[in-house]
């Protein structure tokens, strides 16, 4: 399944020629800088998928003002709810795992996460090999706790996601707590290491401490190449959060309901496209008569997938 994000804008254009206001649908592709756009006066495509230098990251934002092909557009609304939830509050970004103590409590975490206001953006789940922990804490290979920590984030799957918001890395820090889950329950107790945490290995969560860790840490889950899946289909099927239960916050409280009737051997977060949504739908094409907007649905934003046995 291919992962990519779509970002919707509407935006003008002062046709200097005709003196004359034209609005556009602007489709973004992050993953590799292309845009599209869409006449909506005379409902057709005006530009075709094409790779764009002047737009980055930073400069999707209502007002924001962009250069393609010697025409300057400025964006005046979202174009999706995706958008305006992913990129309408500040992006700051940080990392987040769930050790493997407190991998079944993963419900109850994200249902923490979205209510704290963070919006995840990516979510898999993972088994570390030692080479990994060890790349993952490089920087505390001198400490004397270095082969407890590495031993204890090896021995099951861990669950890493980004989160955006404002100010995301400090806030995540201090939804965790203090790094000893015993010294959190005294000073935190509201905090999810002392909720979920034993002590100060096993304590449940990280987060990342720096911009420049998060994007590190980032970069070793989802970057190319990353850490492979958990799934391995045998004896299982297959459960989908929808997008829209994932952009409405529900992720946390129904993967609590299915914990407590499954095991879940494997988890991520998907941005699916048309033609990927239809080969996954394809028995119902042509049998359901709600085919079209099932596939409608499952392309609108981000789901979470997840390999489920009982
Ligand atoms: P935090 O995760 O709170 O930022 P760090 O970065 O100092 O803490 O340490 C990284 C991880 O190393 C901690 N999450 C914890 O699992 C482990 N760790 C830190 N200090 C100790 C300690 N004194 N004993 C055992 N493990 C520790």
């Amino acid at each position: 399944m291919a992962e990519e994000d779509r970002f919707y804008f509407i935006c003008d254009w002062y046709d200097p020629h005709a003196a004359f206001i034209r609005k556009y649908q602007l489709v973004y592709y992050p993953k590799d800088c292309t845009m599209e756009m869409f006449d909506m006066k005379n409902h057709r495509p005006f530009l075709r998928r094409t790779k764009v230098d002047t737009i980055r990251p930073e400069d999707l934002y209502i007002g924001s003002r962009v250069n393609v092909l010697s025409r300057q557009l400025t964006f005046t609304d979202y174009g999706d709810k995706f958008t305006e939830k992913r990129l309408g509050q500040r992006t700051e970004r940080s990392l987040g795992m769930i050790k493997p103590d407190a991998v079944s409590k993963l419900g109850p975490i994200l249902d923490q996460v979205h209510q704290s206001g963070f919006l995840i953006t990516k979510l898999k789940m993972c088994q570390l090999s030692r080479d990994d922990a060890f790349e993952l804490y490089k920087e505390h290979q001198s400490k004397d706790f270095f082969n407890k920590l590495v031993s204890f984030v090896t021995s099951g799957p861990v669950i890493a996601f980004e989160l955006m918001g404002g100010n995301a890395i400090l806030k995540w820090r201090e939804l965790l707590g203090p790094t000893d889950s015993a010294v959190a329950r005294s000073e935190a107790p509201m905090s999810l290491r002392a909720r979920f945490g034993t002590d100060g290995t096993q304590n449940a969560v990280h987060g990342s401490d720096s911009p420049e860790s998060a994007a590190r840490e980032i970069d070793f889950f989802f970057g190319p190449g990353c850490r492979a899946t958990t799934a391995n289909f045998g004896s299982c099927t297959c459960a989908v959060i929808k997008p829209h239960a994932v952009l409405e916050g529900l992720s946390g409280r129904i993967i609590q309901k299915v914990s407590e009737h499954f095991t879940i051997s494997a988890v991520e977060m998907f941005t699916m496209d048309k033609a990927n949504v239809e080969e996954f739908y394809e028995v119902y094409k042509g049998v359901v008569q709600e085919y079209p907007e099932m596939v409608k649905e499952l392309v609108s934003g981000p789901c979470i997938a997840m390999e489920i046995r009982a």
